[in-house]
Protein backbone atom coordinates (compact mmCIF):
# COMPACT_ATOMS: atom_id res chain seq x y z
CA UNK A 1 0.00 0.00 0.00
CA UNK A 2 1.32 3.48 -1.05
CA UNK A 3 0.97 6.27 0.47
CA UNK A 4 0.09 7.64 -2.54
CA UNK A 5 -3.02 6.60 -3.41
CA UNK A 6 -5.08 7.07 -0.42
CA UNK A 7 -3.73 10.74 0.78
CA UNK A 8 -5.88 13.06 -1.01
CA UNK A 9 -8.78 11.21 -2.34
CA UNK A 10 -11.15 13.85 -4.12
CA UNK A 11 -14.21 15.51 -2.14
CA UNK A 12 -16.61 16.69 -5.04
CA UNK A 13 -18.90 19.14 -4.42
CA UNK A 14 -21.50 18.06 -6.86
CA UNK A 15 -22.73 14.72 -6.22
CA UNK A 16 -21.28 12.23 -9.14
CA UNK A 17 -23.69 10.63 -10.65
CA UNK A 18 -26.53 11.62 -13.28
CA UNK A 19 -29.85 13.23 -13.01
CA UNK A 20 -32.88 14.33 -15.10
CA UNK A 21 -35.28 16.42 -13.52
CA UNK A 22 -36.63 17.93 -16.55
CA UNK A 23 -37.06 17.57 -20.35
CA UNK A 24 -33.45 18.16 -22.09
CA UNK A 25 -33.28 20.67 -22.76
CA UNK A 26 -35.11 22.35 -19.97
CA UNK A 27 -37.04 25.32 -19.73
CA UNK A 28 -34.43 27.59 -18.77
CA UNK A 29 -32.18 26.31 -21.36
CA UNK A 30 -34.37 26.86 -23.76
CA UNK A 31 -34.42 30.36 -22.65
CA UNK A 32 -30.76 30.87 -22.89
CA UNK A 33 -30.27 29.39 -26.33
CA UNK A 34 -33.61 31.94 -27.50
CA UNK A 35 -31.25 34.80 -26.23
CA UNK A 36 -28.38 33.19 -27.74
CA UNK A 37 -29.61 33.49 -31.37
CA UNK A 38 -29.94 36.68 -31.36
CA UNK A 39 -26.64 37.44 -30.45
CA UNK A 40 -24.29 34.58 -31.64
CA UNK A 41 -23.81 33.31 -35.15
CA UNK A 42 -24.78 30.35 -36.38
CA UNK A 43 -21.17 29.24 -37.17
CA UNK A 44 -20.83 28.65 -33.46
CA UNK A 45 -22.66 25.44 -32.92
CA UNK A 46 -23.19 23.78 -29.68
CA UNK A 47 -23.16 20.13 -29.61
CA UNK A 48 -25.65 19.69 -26.47
CA UNK A 49 -27.35 23.12 -26.07
CA UNK A 50 -27.86 22.79 -22.90
CA UNK A 51 -26.60 26.02 -20.59
CA UNK A 52 -24.06 24.79 -17.58
CA UNK A 53 -24.23 26.37 -14.27
CA UNK A 54 -21.62 24.68 -12.62
CA UNK A 55 -19.43 21.74 -13.25
CA UNK A 56 -16.94 19.62 -10.58
CA UNK A 57 -15.44 16.00 -10.86
CA UNK A 58 -17.04 13.89 -14.14
CA UNK A 59 -20.44 16.00 -13.47
CA UNK A 60 -21.79 19.22 -15.62
CA UNK A 61 -24.60 20.61 -13.85
CA UNK A 62 -27.37 22.33 -16.17
CA UNK A 63 -29.03 26.09 -15.64
CA UNK A 64 -32.54 23.73 -14.74
CA UNK A 65 -30.83 21.16 -12.79
CA UNK A 66 -30.06 18.07 -14.58
CA UNK A 67 -27.20 16.70 -14.22
CA UNK A 68 -24.82 15.17 -17.28
CA UNK A 69 -21.56 12.42 -16.90
CA UNK A 70 -19.34 14.22 -19.01
CA UNK A 71 -17.78 11.96 -21.75
CA UNK A 72 -16.17 14.63 -23.57
CA UNK A 73 -14.29 16.81 -20.77
CA UNK A 74 -14.79 19.90 -23.13
CA UNK A 75 -13.22 17.48 -25.88
CA UNK A 76 -10.29 16.58 -23.57
CA UNK A 77 -9.30 19.75 -21.28
CA UNK A 78 -10.49 18.84 -17.85
CA UNK A 79 -8.95 16.14 -17.62
CA UNK A 80 -8.10 15.99 -13.91
CA UNK A 81 -11.87 16.99 -13.39
CA UNK A 82 -13.86 19.84 -13.95
CA UNK A 83 -13.19 22.95 -11.01
CA UNK A 84 -10.82 20.32 -9.81
CA UNK A 85 -9.96 22.00 -5.90
CA UNK A 86 -6.13 22.23 -6.32
CA UNK A 87 -6.26 23.94 -9.66
CA UNK A 88 -9.21 26.62 -8.97
CA UNK A 89 -6.54 27.73 -5.84
CA UNK A 90 -3.66 27.90 -7.80
CA UNK A 91 -5.65 30.25 -10.11
CA UNK A 92 -7.33 31.67 -7.10
CA UNK A 93 -4.37 32.85 -5.22
CA UNK A 94 -2.64 34.24 -8.45
CA UNK A 95 -5.47 36.44 -9.33
CA UNK A 96 -4.56 38.13 -6.41
CA UNK A 97 -0.75 38.36 -6.96
CA UNK A 98 -0.73 39.31 -10.71
CA UNK A 99 -2.81 38.53 -13.62
CA UNK A 100 -1.05 39.69 -16.44
CA UNK A 101 2.31 41.59 -17.25
CA UNK A 102 3.19 40.09 -20.81
CA UNK A 103 6.51 37.31 -20.31
CA UNK A 104 7.65 39.45 -23.42
CA UNK A 105 8.15 42.75 -21.25
CA UNK A 106 8.73 41.88 -17.57
CA UNK A 107 8.20 37.88 -16.80
CA UNK A 108 7.22 35.83 -13.96
CA UNK A 109 8.39 32.49 -12.68
CA UNK A 110 5.20 30.80 -13.20
CA UNK A 111 6.28 31.08 -17.35
CA UNK A 112 9.42 29.55 -16.55
CA UNK A 113 8.40 26.91 -14.14
CA UNK A 114 5.59 25.55 -16.58
CA UNK A 115 8.83 24.90 -19.39
CA UNK A 116 10.61 23.43 -16.76
CA UNK A 117 7.60 20.82 -16.11
CA UNK A 118 7.19 20.20 -19.90
CA UNK A 119 10.79 19.68 -20.28
CA UNK A 120 11.00 17.26 -17.64
CA UNK A 121 7.23 15.58 -18.88
CA UNK A 122 8.01 15.54 -22.43
CA UNK A 123 9.15 12.15 -24.40
CA UNK A 124 13.41 12.25 -24.27
CA UNK A 125 16.10 13.62 -21.60
CA UNK A 126 17.48 15.72 -24.30
CA UNK A 127 17.79 20.05 -23.50
CA UNK A 128 14.36 21.01 -24.21
CA UNK A 129 12.70 24.72 -24.36
CA UNK A 130 9.03 25.83 -24.40
CA UNK A 131 7.50 28.64 -25.63
CA UNK A 132 3.42 29.20 -24.18
CA UNK A 133 0.47 30.19 -26.39
CA UNK A 134 -3.24 30.19 -25.88
CA UNK A 135 -4.71 27.56 -27.97
CA UNK A 136 -3.86 24.58 -29.37
CA UNK A 137 -3.89 25.71 -33.20
CA UNK A 138 -1.06 28.82 -32.04
CA UNK A 139 0.69 25.76 -30.12
CA UNK A 140 0.69 24.36 -34.42
CA UNK A 141 1.19 27.47 -35.87
CA UNK A 142 4.31 28.05 -34.03
CA UNK A 143 6.31 24.67 -34.37
CA UNK A 144 5.59 25.21 -38.22
CA UNK A 145 7.17 28.72 -37.85
CA UNK A 146 10.07 27.57 -35.70
CA UNK A 147 10.22 24.49 -38.11
CA UNK A 148 10.65 26.79 -41.04
CA UNK A 149 13.16 28.36 -39.59
CA UNK A 150 15.30 25.53 -38.29
CA UNK A 151 15.10 23.83 -41.53
CA UNK A 152 15.37 26.87 -44.03
CA UNK A 153 12.89 25.14 -45.67
CA UNK A 154 9.08 25.93 -46.59
CA UNK A 155 6.67 22.63 -46.75
CA UNK A 156 4.64 20.90 -44.35
CA UNK A 157 3.36 17.52 -44.52
CA UNK A 158 0.27 16.19 -42.29
CA UNK A 159 -1.77 12.77 -42.20
CA UNK A 160 -4.99 12.09 -43.67
CA UNK A 161 -7.73 12.22 -41.23
CA UNK A 162 -6.26 14.95 -39.53
CA UNK A 163 -7.07 18.21 -37.38
CA UNK A 164 -5.12 21.03 -36.70
CA UNK A 165 -7.53 23.63 -35.55
CA UNK A 166 -9.41 26.99 -37.14
CA UNK A 167 -6.62 30.09 -37.98
CA UNK A 168 -5.47 29.64 -41.71
CA UNK A 169 -2.66 28.00 -41.68
CA UNK A 170 -3.99 24.66 -39.61
CA UNK A 171 -7.67 25.18 -41.42
CA UNK A 172 -5.12 23.46 -44.44
CA UNK A 173 -3.72 21.34 -42.07
CA UNK A 174 -7.07 19.48 -41.28
CA UNK A 175 -8.05 16.95 -43.42
CA UNK A 176 -12.10 17.54 -43.58
CA UNK A 177 -12.97 20.91 -45.22
CA UNK A 178 -16.31 20.64 -44.41
CA UNK A 179 -17.30 22.49 -41.52
CA UNK A 180 -14.09 23.51 -40.96
CA UNK A 181 -12.17 25.51 -44.17
CA UNK A 182 -15.69 25.39 -47.02
CA UNK A 183 -15.89 28.78 -48.41
CA UNK A 184 -13.21 30.08 -45.55
CA UNK A 185 -10.02 30.68 -48.18
CA UNK A 186 -8.09 31.09 -49.75
CA UNK A 187 -5.76 28.40 -47.42
CA UNK A 188 -2.39 28.14 -46.98
CA UNK A 189 -0.10 26.76 -49.17
CA UNK A 190 2.68 24.09 -49.34
CA UNK A 191 0.60 21.92 -46.85
CA UNK A 192 0.68 18.56 -48.16
CA UNK A 193 -1.76 15.77 -46.67
CA UNK A 194 -0.13 12.29 -46.88
CA UNK A 195 -1.99 9.14 -46.40
CA UNK A 196 -1.92 7.65 -42.56
CA UNK A 197 -2.82 4.49 -40.58
CA UNK A 198 -6.34 3.24 -40.29
CA UNK A 199 -5.61 -0.38 -39.79
CA UNK A 200 -9.56 -1.07 -39.56
CA UNK A 201 -9.97 0.41 -43.04
CA UNK A 202 -7.04 0.28 -44.70
CA UNK A 203 -5.94 -3.30 -43.45
CA UNK A 204 -1.95 -2.52 -43.60
CA UNK A 205 0.95 -3.20 -41.53
CA UNK A 206 2.85 -0.53 -39.71
CA UNK A 207 5.50 -0.83 -42.74
CA UNK A 208 3.42 -1.02 -45.14
CA UNK A 209 1.58 1.84 -44.16
CA UNK A 210 4.94 3.72 -43.50
CA UNK A 211 6.04 2.97 -46.66
CA UNK A 212 3.09 4.86 -48.22
CA UNK A 213 3.58 7.73 -46.64
CA UNK A 214 7.16 8.48 -47.22
CA UNK A 215 6.57 7.11 -50.52
CA UNK A 216 4.53 10.29 -51.01
CA UNK A 217 6.20 12.53 -49.38
CA UNK A 218 9.58 12.03 -51.52
CA UNK A 219 7.47 11.82 -54.87
CA UNK A 220 4.83 14.55 -54.17
CA UNK A 221 6.68 16.92 -51.65
CA UNK A 222 10.71 16.08 -51.89
CA UNK A 223 12.57 15.56 -48.55
CA UNK A 224 14.84 18.75 -49.27
CA UNK A 225 11.53 21.19 -49.38
CA UNK A 226 9.84 19.47 -46.20
CA UNK A 227 9.98 21.48 -43.05
CA UNK A 228 7.94 19.24 -40.76
CA UNK A 229 5.97 16.44 -40.48
CA UNK A 230 3.19 17.03 -38.38
CA UNK A 231 1.06 14.04 -36.82
CA UNK A 232 -1.23 13.16 -33.72
CA UNK A 233 0.16 10.12 -32.14
CA UNK A 234 -3.46 9.19 -31.84
CA UNK A 235 -5.86 10.65 -34.09
CA UNK A 236 -8.58 12.98 -32.29
CA UNK A 237 -11.03 14.52 -34.26
CA UNK A 238 -10.43 12.19 -36.98
CA UNK A 239 -11.71 8.99 -34.79
CA UNK A 240 -8.93 7.91 -32.60
CA UNK A 241 -7.06 5.88 -34.54
CA UNK A 242 -4.35 3.91 -33.32
CA UNK A 243 -1.89 3.51 -35.93
CA UNK A 244 -0.68 0.01 -36.52
CA UNK A 245 2.40 -1.04 -35.00
CA UNK A 246 5.92 0.66 -36.48
CA UNK A 247 3.91 3.19 -38.16
CA UNK A 248 5.17 6.13 -36.42
CA UNK A 249 8.48 4.88 -35.90
CA UNK A 250 9.03 4.64 -39.42
CA UNK A 251 8.22 8.05 -40.09
CA UNK A 252 10.70 9.77 -37.40
CA UNK A 253 13.26 7.42 -38.37
CA UNK A 254 12.88 8.72 -41.93
CA UNK A 255 12.68 12.78 -40.88
CA UNK A 256 15.23 12.37 -38.86
CA UNK A 257 17.61 10.78 -42.11
CA UNK A 258 16.12 13.58 -43.69
CA UNK A 259 16.47 16.56 -41.54
CA UNK A 260 12.52 16.99 -41.48
CA UNK A 261 11.34 18.09 -37.65
CA UNK A 262 8.89 15.62 -36.51
CA UNK A 263 6.16 17.32 -34.35
CA UNK A 264 3.95 15.36 -32.37
CA UNK A 265 0.55 17.16 -31.78
CA UNK A 266 -0.49 16.13 -28.44
CA UNK A 267 -2.77 18.48 -28.03
CA UNK A 268 -5.79 15.48 -27.87
CA UNK A 269 -3.78 12.91 -26.52
CA UNK A 270 -0.98 13.92 -24.72
CA UNK A 271 -1.38 15.66 -20.41
CA UNK A 272 -2.17 12.27 -18.91
CA UNK A 273 -5.31 11.22 -21.48
CA UNK A 274 -3.64 7.67 -22.55
CA UNK A 275 -2.02 6.48 -19.46
CA UNK A 276 0.99 8.44 -20.08
CA UNK A 277 2.18 11.78 -19.84
CA UNK A 278 1.94 12.04 -23.67
CA UNK A 279 0.68 9.38 -25.86
CA UNK A 280 3.78 9.47 -27.77
CA UNK A 281 5.80 7.04 -25.28
CA UNK A 282 3.03 4.27 -26.10
CA UNK A 283 5.06 4.04 -29.79
CA UNK A 284 8.52 4.86 -28.50
CA UNK A 285 8.60 8.28 -29.95
CA UNK A 286 10.71 11.15 -29.25
CA UNK A 287 9.32 14.19 -31.57
CA UNK A 288 11.84 16.63 -32.02
CA UNK A 289 8.51 19.18 -30.71
CA UNK A 290 5.86 18.74 -29.07
CA UNK A 291 2.33 20.29 -28.86
CA UNK A 292 0.65 20.83 -25.65
CA UNK A 293 -2.94 22.16 -25.14
CA UNK A 294 -6.41 21.40 -23.92
CA UNK A 295 -5.35 19.50 -20.38
CA UNK A 296 -2.55 21.36 -19.64
CA UNK A 297 -4.05 24.11 -17.16
CA UNK A 298 -7.59 22.38 -16.07
CA UNK A 299 -9.41 24.13 -18.39
CA UNK A 300 -8.00 27.14 -18.91
CA UNK A 301 -6.02 28.48 -21.82
CA UNK A 302 -2.92 27.45 -22.16
CA UNK A 303 -0.86 25.28 -24.68
CA UNK A 304 2.94 24.94 -25.73
CA UNK A 305 5.19 24.25 -28.17
CA UNK A 306 8.30 22.45 -26.55
CA UNK A 307 11.04 20.84 -28.67
CA UNK A 308 15.16 20.32 -28.87
CA UNK A 309 16.64 23.56 -27.56
CA UNK A 310 18.28 23.87 -30.72
CA UNK A 311 15.53 23.83 -32.85
CA UNK A 312 13.36 26.21 -30.27
CA UNK A 313 16.23 28.53 -30.51
CA UNK A 314 16.37 29.17 -34.27
CA UNK A 315 13.58 31.60 -33.86
CA UNK A 316 14.95 35.16 -33.68
CA UNK A 317 15.14 37.20 -30.34
CA UNK A 318 11.41 38.84 -30.96
CA UNK A 319 10.24 36.31 -33.17
CA UNK A 320 7.90 34.29 -30.78
CA UNK A 321 5.10 35.66 -28.62
CA UNK A 322 1.81 37.02 -28.08
CA UNK A 323 0.14 39.43 -25.63
CA UNK A 324 -1.85 36.37 -23.55
CA UNK A 325 1.08 33.60 -24.12
CA UNK A 326 1.51 32.06 -20.74
CA UNK A 327 -1.16 33.81 -18.81
CA UNK A 328 0.07 33.80 -15.14
CA UNK A 329 -2.98 32.47 -13.80
CA UNK A 330 -3.25 30.04 -16.74
CA UNK A 331 0.37 28.87 -15.45
CA UNK A 332 -0.20 28.82 -12.38
CA UNK A 333 -3.36 26.50 -12.93
CA UNK A 334 -1.06 23.89 -15.26
CA UNK A 335 1.32 23.67 -12.28
CA UNK A 336 -0.77 22.43 -10.18
CA UNK A 337 -2.20 20.33 -13.21
CA UNK A 338 1.31 18.65 -13.20
CA UNK A 339 1.26 18.32 -8.99
CA UNK A 340 -1.71 16.51 -9.51
CA UNK A 341 -1.00 14.10 -12.09
CA UNK A 342 2.58 13.24 -10.15
CA UNK A 343 1.16 12.97 -6.68
CA UNK A 344 -1.68 10.67 -6.58
CA UNK A 345 -0.34 9.29 -9.75
CA UNK A 346 -3.38 10.37 -11.51
CA UNK A 347 -1.24 9.36 -15.33
CA UNK A 348 -2.47 5.76 -14.47
CA UNK A 349 -6.38 6.38 -14.28
CA UNK A 350 -5.86 6.22 -18.09
CA UNK A 351 -5.12 2.69 -18.00
CA UNK A 352 -7.83 2.27 -15.35
CA UNK A 353 -10.56 3.80 -17.51
CA UNK A 354 -9.55 1.23 -20.37
CA UNK A 355 -10.15 -1.63 -18.45
CA UNK A 356 -13.30 -0.24 -17.14
CA UNK A 357 -14.45 0.95 -20.69
CA UNK A 358 -12.92 -1.41 -23.35
CA UNK A 359 -14.18 -4.83 -22.81
CA UNK A 360 -17.54 -3.19 -21.88
CA UNK A 361 -18.00 -1.51 -25.50
CA UNK A 362 -16.41 -5.11 -26.93
CA UNK A 363 -19.35 -7.15 -25.57
CA UNK A 364 -21.49 -4.53 -26.74
CA UNK A 365 -20.09 -5.10 -30.19
CA UNK A 366 -21.13 -9.15 -30.11
CA UNK A 367 -24.50 -7.74 -29.91
CA UNK A 368 -24.63 -5.48 -31.85
CA UNK A 369 -22.95 -5.79 -35.59
CA UNK A 370 -23.35 -1.88 -36.13
CA UNK A 371 -20.18 -1.65 -33.85
CA UNK A 372 -17.67 -1.74 -36.32
CA UNK A 373 -14.48 -1.69 -34.20
CA UNK A 374 -13.62 -0.69 -30.92
CA UNK A 375 -10.14 1.11 -30.68
CA UNK A 376 -8.33 3.50 -28.01
CA UNK A 377 -5.72 3.89 -25.50
CA UNK A 378 -6.30 4.54 -21.75
CA UNK A 379 -9.44 7.48 -21.59
CA UNK A 380 -9.76 7.85 -25.43
CA UNK A 381 -11.74 5.06 -26.53
CA UNK A 382 -13.91 5.17 -29.28
CA UNK A 383 -15.82 2.65 -31.20
CA UNK A 384 -16.81 3.14 -34.85
CA UNK A 385 -20.18 2.82 -36.25
CA UNK A 386 -21.53 0.97 -39.86
CA UNK A 387 -24.07 0.41 -41.02
CA UNK A 388 -25.75 -3.14 -40.71
CA UNK A 389 -24.00 -6.35 -42.11
CA UNK A 390 -21.09 -3.75 -43.31
CA UNK A 391 -18.77 -4.05 -41.01
CA UNK A 392 -16.38 -7.38 -42.58
CA UNK A 393 -16.99 -6.00 -45.82
CA UNK A 394 -17.34 -2.44 -47.10
CA UNK A 395 -17.78 -0.61 -43.18
CA UNK A 396 -20.48 1.75 -44.83
CA UNK A 397 -20.43 4.61 -42.20
CA UNK A 398 -22.91 5.06 -39.80
CA UNK A 399 -23.45 8.28 -38.44
CA UNK A 400 -26.98 8.38 -37.87
CA UNK A 401 -26.16 5.82 -35.67
CA UNK A 402 -23.73 7.99 -33.57
CA UNK A 403 -26.38 10.78 -33.63
CA UNK A 404 -29.54 8.45 -32.60
CA UNK A 405 -26.91 6.98 -29.36
CA UNK A 406 -26.30 10.88 -28.45
CA UNK A 407 -29.11 11.70 -28.29
CA UNK A 408 -30.56 9.37 -26.45
CA UNK A 409 -27.59 9.79 -24.13
CA UNK A 410 -28.57 13.13 -23.76
CA UNK A 411 -32.02 12.74 -22.89
CA UNK A 412 -30.75 10.26 -20.02
CA UNK A 413 -27.29 12.38 -18.62
CA UNK A 414 -24.64 10.67 -20.41
CA UNK A 415 -22.82 13.42 -22.81
CA UNK A 416 -21.03 11.76 -25.59
CA UNK A 417 -19.16 13.16 -28.26
CA UNK A 418 -18.86 11.90 -32.67
CA UNK A 419 -15.82 12.37 -34.06
CA UNK A 420 -14.46 10.33 -37.74
CA UNK A 421 -14.22 11.76 -41.21
CA UNK A 422 -17.54 10.35 -41.59
CA UNK A 423 -18.97 11.70 -38.29
CA UNK A 424 -19.67 7.75 -37.58
CA UNK A 425 -17.66 7.29 -34.37
CA UNK A 426 -18.62 7.84 -30.72
CA UNK A 427 -15.79 8.81 -28.70
CA UNK A 428 -15.29 8.91 -25.12
CA UNK A 429 -12.80 11.24 -23.37
CA UNK A 430 -14.25 11.34 -19.53
CA UNK A 431 -12.11 13.23 -17.18
CA UNK A 432 -9.59 10.95 -15.34
CA UNK A 433 -12.21 11.41 -12.54
CA UNK A 434 -14.42 9.24 -13.95
CA UNK A 435 -15.46 6.51 -11.74
CA UNK A 436 -15.49 2.87 -12.76
CA UNK A 437 -19.28 3.09 -11.66
CA UNK A 438 -20.24 5.52 -13.37
CA UNK A 439 -18.65 4.42 -17.09
CA UNK A 440 -20.37 1.04 -16.21
CA UNK A 441 -23.79 3.12 -16.22
CA UNK A 442 -23.04 5.30 -19.08
CA UNK A 443 -22.60 1.68 -20.94
CA UNK A 444 -25.90 0.40 -20.01
CA UNK A 445 -27.28 4.12 -21.53
CA UNK A 446 -25.83 3.01 -24.52
CA UNK A 447 -26.61 -0.54 -24.51
CA UNK A 448 -30.41 0.99 -24.06
CA UNK A 449 -29.77 3.35 -27.10
CA UNK A 450 -28.25 0.69 -29.34
CA UNK A 451 -30.93 -1.94 -28.52
CA UNK A 452 -33.71 0.76 -29.84
CA UNK A 453 -31.97 1.63 -33.00
N1 LIG B 1 -4.75 19.69 -32.61
C1 LIG B 1 -5.08 17.31 -32.20
O1 LIG B 1 -7.61 18.08 -31.17
C2 LIG B 1 -8.55 20.78 -31.03
C3 LIG B 1 -11.54 21.25 -31.67
C4 LIG B 1 -12.71 21.91 -31.09
P1 LIG B 1 -7.51 24.61 -30.29
N2 LIG B 1 -9.61 19.83 -31.15
C5 LIG B 1 -10.92 20.26 -30.74
C6 LIG B 1 -13.37 22.81 -32.11
O2 LIG B 1 -14.44 22.43 -32.61
O3 LIG B 1 -12.80 23.84 -32.44
C7 LIG B 1 -7.21 20.39 -31.57
C8 LIG B 1 -6.80 19.05 -31.63
C9 LIG B 1 -5.55 18.73 -32.15
C10 LIG B 1 -5.10 20.98 -32.57
C11 LIG B 1 -6.33 21.38 -32.04
C12 LIG B 1 -6.66 22.84 -31.99
O4 LIG B 1 -6.70 23.28 -30.68
O5 LIG B 1 -7.16 24.85 -28.85
O6 LIG B 1 -8.97 24.30 -30.51
O7 LIG B 1 -7.03 25.69 -31.18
Amino acid sequence: MTDTVSTTAPVYTVPQERRIVTAVPGPRSQELHQRRQAVVPVGVSSALPVYIARANGAILVDVDGNQFVDFGAGIGVTTIGHTESTVVAAAADQLQDVIHTLFTITPYEEYVRVAELLAEHTPGDHAKKTVLVNSGAEAVENGVKIARKHTGRRAVAVLDHAYHGRTNLTMAMNYKAMPYASGFGPLAGDVYHAPGSYPYRDGLSGEEAAARTIGYLEKVVGASDLACLVVEPIQGEGGFMVPADGFLPALQEWCTANGVVFIADEIQSGMARTGRFYASEHFGLVPDLVLSAKGIAGGLPLAAVTGRAEIMDSAQPGGLGGTFGGNPVAAAAAIAVFEQLEKNDLVAEGARIERALKPALLELQKKYDVIGDVRGIGAMIAIELVQPGTGETTKVPNPEAVAAIIAHAAQNGVLLLNAGTWGNVLRFLPSLAVSDELIADAVSVIDDALASL
